[in-house]
């Protein structure tokens, strides 16, 4: 019996925090860590997962219209969501899938582990009904299914995928998909997990979707450490989140146009003075954040290209900054880590993802990596754990390859 392994890496969003979903770009990386299932393709159309973690209980249910929520904060609801927004699609998904589900994201940090959950089950729910997922225009260009795969082939007949989608088009389809979850996220975990390009991180702008690799510089790199915190975002922050999006869309209103011309308009202090005069205080922060986010993603771009290390880290700096004081998604332990990384050497650091908890990403040349890593351990973890911290709490992220499914490699 053919085993099948679908493998879908997190992402670390190195800068442009909240402004996906106010149609603005980022800039992720797809990182060296994944969630993978290995799975066998069953003929009933139906779902059958279980994980070796306990706490992620084993669950079933059918492929058939509608599908029913599960509780919240339940693992399934990701799994539950790829199937529902593929049948929406109006997909025929007549084979099932039964296998374990794996990984090494850590969980609610902000590493984006719900979303390579949701991408890696629309790969394997695809591939078992003969379908196949392929490069398109404006897909980046690079050739990039994750390394781990044998290649790839049709799972009952060895005949070639009957039909394929676009990486772009399922990377719209789950960012839509992933909502069914209650949160109403922008599209750039599910874009970043399906166009990871080793050594590359990823331009993503919306509306239409786009992805652009930009090479890192050889001797950057990206440190991520945890907060400890969970921003558990199928329960709690899911609310805080949820939050912010609102206010940004009000924001707008009041101030009149779309976010991408008021970030595109020369005079930038101009447009912030208009804004403070017809915005609430609050508001007006939330407001203050997106935009000069949105500038702040196209300099650091540059800062990429041209190797600038300095400039980088002071955008990520000021992005901290801006996310803790205008946009409130910090915490006291974030900020706490930036501070420690910035002072033991990095070129820059701020909260990653969405915030309120989770990690945060520093900058650092080759040489400081690990000095930044032992000030972090030392400062940080140990008084908290008392000894060191293990290989989530603290690890250094390489820009990697996307998701891929394929044939499960035999041990
Ligand atoms: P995480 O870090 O996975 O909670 C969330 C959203 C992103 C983006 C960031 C903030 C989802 C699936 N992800 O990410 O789209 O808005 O927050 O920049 O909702």
């Amino acid at each position: 019996m053919s085993r099948w392994r679908a493998v879908a890496p997190g992402r670390v969003n190195l800068i442009g925090e909240h402004t996906d979903y106010n149609g603005l770009p980022v800039l992720p990386i797809a990182i060296d860590r994944a969630i993978r299932i290995e799975f066998r393709v069953t003929d009933d159309a139906a779902v059958r997962l279980h994980s070796p973690v306990e706490r992620f209980a084993p669950f079933a249910f059918r492929l058939r219209r509608p599908i029913r929520a599960a509780n919240r904060g339940d693992w399934s609801t990701y799994v539950r969501a790829a199937a529902r927004g593929l049948l929406e699609h109006g997909i025929d998904l007549r084979r099932g899938i039964e296998g374990t589900v794996s990984g090494d994201v850590p969980v609610a940090s902000g590493l984006s582990s719900s979303s390579a959950l949701v991408v890696a089950s629309a790969l394997a729910l695809l591939k078992a009904n003969g379908m196949g997922v392929e490069d398109g225009p404006g897909d980046g260009g690079a050739g990039r299914a994750a390394a781990e795969l044998a290649p790839d082939e049709d799972p009952a007949s060895e005949r070639p995928a009957a039909k394929t989608v676009s990486r772009l088009e399922l990377a719209a389809l789950m960012a839509r998909a992933e909502r069914f979850a209650g949160s109403r996220g922008g599209g750039m975990d599910q874009a970043a997990c399906l166009h990871g390009v080793e050594g590359h991180a990823l331009c993503i702008e919306f509306e239409p979707l786009r992805v652009t690799p930009v090479a890192v510089p050889e001797r950057w790199r990206w440190v991520v450490a945890s907060s400890l915190e969970r921003a558990e975002k199928s329960a709690g922050a899911r609310d805080a989140y949820n939050e912010r999006a609102r206010q940004c869309r009000e924001a707008l209103r009041g101030v009149g146009g779309g976010y991408r011309d008021l970030v595109a308009e020369p005079d930038l202090d101009g447009v912030l003075r208009r804004a403070r005069g017809v915005l609430a205080p609050a508001l007006f922060r939330r407001f203050r954040h997106v935009v000069t986010e949105g500038r702040r993603v196209a300099l650091a771009e540059g800062a990429m290209r041209d190797g600038d290390l300095g400039r980088f880290g002071e955008l990520m700096v000021q992005s901290h900054a801006s996310l803790r004081d205008d946009y409130e998604v910090s915490t006291a332990s974030l900020d706490e880590i930036v501070e420690i990384a910035l002072e033991a050497g990095a070129a820059g650091a701020r909260l990653t993802g969405a915030g309120f908890g989770g990690c945060v990403v520093a900058l650092c040349e080759e040489r400081t990596a690990g000095t930044v890593m032992e000030a972090l351990a030392t400062r940080f973890f140990a008084p908290r754990l008392g000894g060191s911290p293990g290989r989530d709490a603290i690890f250094a992220a390489k820009a990697s390859g996307g998701a891929g499914v394929g044939r499960a490699h035999h041990k």
